[in-house]
């Protein structure tokens, strides 16, 4: 190459870059993004919120704002839903199986015992199959962003020691608004009933409700120890959360407004994920602690769990459709390699 064409190439580059970094600050507004969530502030989906609002911030020089609002200020799971669709609210991060009755097709991850670990569940969310799932949100108004952890779900409750399925007769069990949990917990004999979590503590406490289903870290955040007695380890199902934004809002958003909000939540997921992990791990040392009494399920009572539960697959799989169904079970054989 001659000097003189180096020398334009570098002039002609330095050109782009300039007019493309003026082109992105100038396609960055002044924005104010309402993002609810129901857990606590200080909690694993608190402590990722807050991280994707300050990338958020970060990436736009200051101009996008992320209002974060926990504790379900801004309503429950379904009410946030629904806002988002409507354009009243821009962000949300909620649990994918109280997004069933939108998009039948997010059933799919409420198929008990569907992950044997956290990898296998990063590498199906992540990959194809996870994508077309989310992207099924677009025609009912949600664009959906990533999914986080929420975790492998365990069970606690206030009247017995659950060791084996027929303890958990008569047990009434909240469960999230969603028909395959419901269809779980009265196949295994209890007395399910579905309620949003941000009723839930209130539930637990009066005894509307004698026990629930929730990842470790949920049950400590959320204080359930308080008014829980009994934990039993059963991972029955592996739960994720899904970033969502309001397809209305994210219609008119530049396309450099888009890359700052999927960038901050590639991050958020990224670190909500270890940090999630590290917490579970050390959790139920600290609800031991906090007095709860736990116990863990004999491989015989896991396998007869996981046998009763299996006769709900085939009603999942014609929910959600056949071909789905298969690819998830190729994507997760896969996986498992
Ligand atoms: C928080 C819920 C929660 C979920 C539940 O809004 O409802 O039990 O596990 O994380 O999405």
């Amino acid at each position: 190459m001659t000097t003189f064409r180096r020398t334009l190439l570098a002039a002609v580059s330095a050109a782009t870059l300039v007019a493309s970094f003026g082109a992105i600050a100038q396609d960055i507004k002044p924005r104010i993004i309402r993002f609810g969530y129901g857990l606590n502030e200080v909690s694993n989906q608190g402590r990722a919120v807050k991280l994707f609002a300050e990338e958020v911030e970060k990436a736009s020089g200051g101009k996008m704002k992320v209002r974060a609002v926990g504790a379900a200020a801004l309503g429950s799971d379904a009410q946030m839903q629904q806002a988002l669709i409507g354009g009243a609210q821009e962000m949300m991060v909620g649990s994918t199986a109280t997004l069933v009755g939108i998009t039948k097709e997010m059933a799919i991850w409420d198929t008990p015992f569907l992950f044997n670990n956290a990898k296998e569940a990063d590498v199906v969310l992540d990959g194809p199959v996870g994508q077309k799932v989310m992207d099924k949100l677009q025609e009912k108004g949600l664009v959906g962003l990533v999914y986080w952890e929420n975790g492998f779900r365990n069970l606690t409750n206030n009247k017995r020691a659950v060791n084996k399925l027929e303890d958990l007769d008569s047990i009434k069990l909240r469960v999230m608004p969603n028909p395959v949990f419901l269809e779980s917990f009265k196949t295994l004999g209890a007395n399910a009933v579905p309620l949003s979590f941000s009723e839930l503590f209130t539930a637990l406490e009066t005894k509307a409700v004698d026990g629930q289903e929730n990842p470790y870290n949920t049950i400590l955040s959320s204080k359930f120890y308080e008014v829980q007695k009994y934990l039993t380890v059963t991972n029955h199902v592996y739960s994720p959360w899904i970033v969502l934004v309001s397809k209305k809002y994210w219609d008119g958003l530049s396309k450099a407004e888009q890359k700052v909000l999927l960038d901050a939540a590639v991050k958020s997921r990224d670190f909500e994920r270890k940090d999630t992990r590290e917490e579970a791990a050390k959790a139920l040392a600290e609800l031991k602690a906090k007095g709860m009494q736990v116990n863990e399920l004999t491989p015989t009572e896991t396998n007869r769990m996981r046998e009763k539960l299996s006769a709900i697959n085939a009603s999942i799989a014609a929910n959600v459709g056949e071909a789905l169904w298969k690819e998830t079970q190729a994507a997760v054989a896969q996986a498992r390699k």
